[in-house]
């Protein structure tokens, strides 16, 4: 004869999610200057210069470089403020964002 379960169940799933995140990149190109692209990672991402030379020379090498990881509407914001500021001085400097895994 089987036998109704009436035990009670507890919800274990953590209550405290983890915010998802997004990386900012920074996409390497052949005409915005050096300079200019650590005064705009210094501007929007608040680096020292010895920090934004470092991210600057890593796209400039591998293509790419990841400037910084934030929730969405940070991330969305500070990538269109950045290549927004290059885009008004005639450069084609990009920053995209892409979730972190
Ligand atoms: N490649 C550029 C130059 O030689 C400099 C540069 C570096 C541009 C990094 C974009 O994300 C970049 N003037």
């Amino acid at each position: 004869m089987s036998e109704t379960d009436t035990r009670s169940r507890v919800e274990t799933r953590p209550q405290i999610e983890r915010p998802k995140v997004y990386k900012v990149l920074l996409l390497n190109d052949d005409y915005t200057p050096r300079d200019f692209v650590v005064a705009i990672l210094r501007a929007v991402f608040r680096m020292t210069t010895d920090q934004a030379n470092g991210v600057m020379l890593a796209a400039h090498v591998q293509g790419m470089c990841v400037v910084a990881v934030y929730t969405r509407e940070i991330a969305e914001t500070k990538a269109t403020e950045a290549t927004d500021m290059a885009q008004r001085e005639g450069f084609p400097l990009l920053f995209t964002i892409e979730p972190e895994d």
